[in-house]
């Protein structure tokens, strides 16, 4: 045993979300969700680049006549929610601790402004909590992951709407109440920046329908930011011991030289993408945002008491996702070069994953050390891993050694990170078990320990198969991270 490593009790797990994962998007009472409208569109169309904004009323309209393609992975999933108590049993034969899942809003209020719940929806959860502690594995449960009831984008066009918070807030407190023995602890938006990539998976804004775009995704940001607070309000006075809190797409941003321009690009994205947490965990909104605000002629509409209950309910811990990192400029010719995945310019000292993404173990650890600096609470890492594409040998073996290079080296400086003073509480590895990718819907950009079959169109026979990496983690869990 060295003497440090990870604190006993750490949270190893997997993660999840309802919309890529149960399908039966029409069973069960389920209302429609925002990505049950979103379409595969093959990568030779697409490029790299994501693609899952529905952006007007029309083209909503157009693929709710069935005439925008017929092929919507999401609506199917791999199945979960007629095979949970399988997947649950391979968790648990990996050892899991906890594991992270969220709740779909429309299978509790199918039209999202309903007053009362549906019955059928509240007892699927019901199940697969039970299930999960058969095997002892804490869940860890997201309110709010891409999961918006379609109905509140068509008749609110979403967030922007401040009616959003009351019917979020009745959605959180009927699951606080419903779960309150089984469930302690919670996240409230996942990725809660993602609104600034995709307003319509993030806010469920029909973004061509309003005219000053930026103005509506941070007025519908505050709702939301209004929305969390109160959840974690009623979260701590409902449940007893509960932990919540808030998560985001972490997103390590370097200078591209030594240059100061570059130095000073690198810091505004960071503050950019750091203002998210600075509201959710500090409690009120930086300087540096309001100011950007100002000129940029954005104009926020607060509430009388607004800004107290964002002081006064702040969350508990700090979780977020990290997959990679990334390069800024002061020059912008060079950020027109599409280098890397979201900013313009490639690093060259990191390799790329297939879809781009560039693959970078020691910023998770900068990353760690920077957040705990600047906020002193508990993070828990609740997504990280490597979409890739897989081999089914012959013998039916999947030999995803790459996959379990990347983890690895990740845990690793995950390890270094506490060791030089970080207090993160768990590490739940994102799609534990295959399915449908958010940002481009494909089945086949996997990155499970758990195989489904499946294809991008939905052909196979969902039959689950361990590969390599599952007994690799099996071990990380049971040495808890001393053999990697
Ligand atoms: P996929 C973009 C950048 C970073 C994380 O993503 C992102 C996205 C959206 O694509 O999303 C998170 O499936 C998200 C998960 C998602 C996962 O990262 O596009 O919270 O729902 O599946 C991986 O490869």
């Amino acid at each position: 045993m060295t003497k440090y490593g990870f604190p006993e009790g750490f949270l190893w797990g997997g993660a999840t979300a309802a919309n890529q994962l149960e399908g039966a998007y029409n069973e069960g009472g389920k209302g429609l969700s925002i990505f049950d409208m979103v379409t595969f569109v093959p990568k030779e169309e697409r490029g790299n680049d994501i693609e899952m904004d529905v952006k007007s009323k029309a083209e909503l309209e157009t693929l709710l006549a069935g005439k925008g393609g017929d092929n919507f992975p999401k609506r199917r999933g791999i199945d979960f929610y007629h095979r949970y108590k399988e997947d649950i049993a391979l968790f648990a034969e990996m050892g899991f601790k906890t594991f992270r899942m969220s709740i779909s809003w429309p299978r509790i209020f199918p039209n999202g402004d309903d007053l009362v719940p549906n019955e059928e929806g509240l007892a699927f959860y019901d199940n697969v909590f039970d299930e999960l502690a058969k095997y002892g594995i804490e869940p860890l449960v997201t309110l709010s992951h891409y999961e918006i009831p379609l109905n509140l984008v068509q008749k609110y066009n979403g967030w922007l709407d401040r009616r959003l918070v009351d019917f979020f807030v009745h959605y959180a407190e009927t699951v606080f109440n419903r779960y309150k023995d089984k469930v302690k602890y919670w996240l409230t938006f996942n990725e809660i920046n993602i609104s600034t990539l995709s307003p319509y998976i993030g806010s469920g804004i029909l973004i061509d329908e309003v005219e000053n775009k930026e103005q509506a995704i941070y007025q519908a940001l505050h709702h939301q930011f209004v929305g969390s607070a109160r959840a974690v309000k009623a979260c701590h006075e409902i449940i007893s011991g509960a932990q919540i809190g808030c998560m985001l797409a972490r997103m390590e941003v370097y200078p591209e030289t030594c240059n100061p321009d570059d130095v000073l690009a690198a810091l505004d994205e960071d503050q950019k993408n750091l203002f998210f947490t600075d509201v959710q965990v500090r409690g009120y909104y930086p300087s540096f945002m309001l100011s950007y605000f100002e000129e940029n002629d954005i104009q926020i509409d607060m509430l009388p008491g607004d800004e107290e209950l964002l002081l006064q309910h702040t969350v508990d811990y700090l979780s977020f996702s990290y997959y990679m990192s990334m390069v800024a400029s002061g020059s912008p010719e060079k950020l027109k070069e599409k280098g890397n995945f979201f900013s313009g310019v490639k690093n060259p000292y990191l390799e790329s994953s297939d879809w781009g993404w560039q693959i970078d173990p020691k910023g998770l650890r900068i990353t760690l050390k920077k957040m705990y600096d600047r906020y002193q609470v508990p993070l828990f890492i609740v997504e990280n891993g490597l979409g890739a594409y897989d081999k089914v040998e012959e013998d039916g073996s999947i030999n995803d050694d790459y996959r379990i290079s990347y983890m690895r080296a990740h845990i690793e400086q995950m390890k270094e990170a506490i060791k030089e003073g970080v207090d993160l509480i768990g590490y739940t590895s994102w799609g534990c078990i295959d399915l449908i990718s958010a940002g481009t819907s494909e089945m086949s950009k996997r990155y499970g320990f758990i195989y489904v079959d499946q294809d991008d169109y939905g052909n196979g026979t969902l039959e689950r198969t361990k590969k390599k990496s599952f007994d690799w983690y099996k071990k990380v869990i049971a040495t808890n991270g001393q053999e990697l």
